[in-house]
């Protein structure tokens, strides 16, 4: 009898997965049977856009925590698709930091055109999955929103792809209770200018306050002030934007901070990260991890190792993304079709794991990181079919947008870089990113500038 697949989820990672098989289906491969279950209407994970904050109208979490105008954090030559390049999708060499809807489309792409969408069940969160020893079968439950009703189906495997930037980590500090003005985390941030000619405090000293803090100065905060736990980012801020050690207490209106500043402050937006949070599964099959590199209980950062009939994909931070997920979908698939064989016993998956543990608990500048999810990307790729590509050539992209973002976090995003995947070199954007307000796909991929010519 055919083998069953259930994906949770049709983010990239999922959709990853998706393409994967029906790589294979063809060039010949008879594949499982698959079932995609997504919570949303639409695919594309965190790219699909919502404007939606709390609950969706379904009433389940909103799983968005992408906001408007929110351009690529890093050059689209790093995330490129191996097996669908940029060049194949636009038809023109395109600028290396696309907004949100540009990737969006470029997600989009490749999916309808491999012709999957019919594996997803869309509007039906999953909501238990359980394992039965004696018959060696998931059971995975979902409510499908379309009709009301919650049933469950029987699966072989179970590859969960549920994201990992979604559940908002919220600490609280004193005086949140009696502030006088808005307080939210990154997840329900959506428009900056809801911010302009506003005094921002932020929270936290990592991407999201980073792209956050430079999207609110962009469309007219007044002020930023951005404090940190362990590390400042260090970047040379505008003249408006200062950088604290950790925020103490908030009265009213004014946030003090260990150094023994304060500074009046209109809203606090908490950039403060997001929890690997599964509350569908079951414990014994429940991945728990920090943000970081090298998650523990994955072997090769995919196979649960107390039960291998179980993936994850995407868990790890995220230096590298798209192509990442690819070579961890290309690797699950073989495993679940038996191309590839894992090791006998768990204690020498466990070994594996924790030999990438110890590497990773050396890592200390971000260089070595990207590297090291370079290398685990390499030697995932070698061991499948995905066209493999020039990893050391991402590696110096990376370094070289690491030298942008320190010369001027304001102007990186201006840079060019050349596709990795098809030799291409990015035009540069037509418009300066500080400048440039619209982000709909038309006004990104049209000639026009932004920028009026003075007469
Ligand atoms: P997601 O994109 O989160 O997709 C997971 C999917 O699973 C969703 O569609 C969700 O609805 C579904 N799902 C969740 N729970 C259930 C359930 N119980 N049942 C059914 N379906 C479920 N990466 C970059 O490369 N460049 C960037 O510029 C960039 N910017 C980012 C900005 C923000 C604000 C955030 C939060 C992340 C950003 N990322 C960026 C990283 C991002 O994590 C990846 O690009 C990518 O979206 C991860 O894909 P995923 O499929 O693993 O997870
Ligand atoms: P990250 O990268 O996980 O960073 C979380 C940040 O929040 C980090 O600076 C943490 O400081 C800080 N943090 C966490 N808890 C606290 C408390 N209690 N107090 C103060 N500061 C805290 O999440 P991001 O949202 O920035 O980025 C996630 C993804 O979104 C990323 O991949 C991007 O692509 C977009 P720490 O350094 O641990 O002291």
């Amino acid at each position: 009898m055919t083998k069953r697949v259930a994906i949770i989820g049709a983010g990239p990672s999922g959709l990853a997965q998706l393409r994967a098989f029906q790589s294979a289906q063809e060039k010949g491969a008879e594949i499982p049977e698959l079932v995609c279950f997504e919570k949303q209407s639409d695919w594309g994970g965190l790219w699909n856009y919502s404007w939606r904050t709390g609950l969706d109208e379904h009433g389940e979490p909103v799983h968005g925590s992408m906001y408007r105008y929110l351009w690529s954090n890093g050059p689209k030559e790093c995330l490129e698709f191996a097996d669908y390049s940029f060049d194949e999708h636009f038809g023109k060499p395109i600028a290396s930091y696309p907004p949100r809807e540009v990737l969006w489309d470029y997600i989009k792409g490749r999916v309808e055109k491999a012709g999957v969408r019919d594996y997803i069940r869309f509007n039906t969160p999953v909501r238990n999955i359980t394992f039965d020893d004696t018959t060696k079968l998931f059971t995975v439950t979902v409510h499908d929103h379309n009709t009301d009703t919650v049933y469950s189906e029987e699966f072989d495997h179970v590859v969960c792809a549920s994201g990992h930037f979604s559940t908002p980590r919220v600490p609280e500090f004193e005086g949140f209770s009696t502030f006088g003005g808005r307080i939210l985390h990154a997840h329900d941030f959506r428009d900056a200018l809801e911010f302009k000619d506003k005094d921002i405090l932020l929270v936290g000293s990592s991407y999201s306050a980073e792209d956050i803090g430079s999207q609110c100065y962009k469309y007219g905060a007044r002020s930023l002030v951005s404090c940190y736990r362990t590390a400042p980012m260090g970047y040379k801020w505008p003249e408006n934007w200062e950088e604290k050690p950790l925020l103490q207490r908030v009265d009213t209106d004014t946030a003090y901070f260990a150094d023994g500043t304060s500074r009046k402050i209109d809203a606090i937006i908490l950039c403060t990260g997001y929890l690997h949070h599964f509350p569908f599964i079951d414990e014994s099959l429940r991945l728990k991890t920090d943000n970081r590199l090298w998650a523990m209980d994955l072997y090769k950062g995919v196979v649960w190792e107390h039960n291998t009939q179980m993936f994850y994909l995407g868990m790890q931070d995220q230096w590298y993304t798209f192509n990442m997920f690819d070579a961890q979908a290309w690797y699950v698939r073989d495993v679940i079709m038996g191309t590839i064989t894992l090791p006998e016993t768990k204690e020498e998956m466990v070994a594996n794991s924790m030999e990438w543990r110890e590497r990773e608990l050396t890592l200390e500048t971000a260089e070595e990181m990207f590297t090291f999810q370079g290398d685990y990307i390499l030697e995932l790729i070698e061991a499948t079919d995905y066209p493999t590509f020039d990893i050391e050539g991402v590696r110096q992209t990376f370094l070289e947008w690491k030298h942008h973002k320190k010369e001027n976090i304001m102007t990186f995003r201006d840079f060019s870089f050349r596709s990795l995947m098809t030799g291409t070199m990015s035009p540069p954007h037509h418009t300066p990113w500080i400048d440039a307000l619209d982000d709909s796909l038309e006004a990104y991929l049209s000639d026009e500038s932004e920028v009026k010519q003075a007469v």
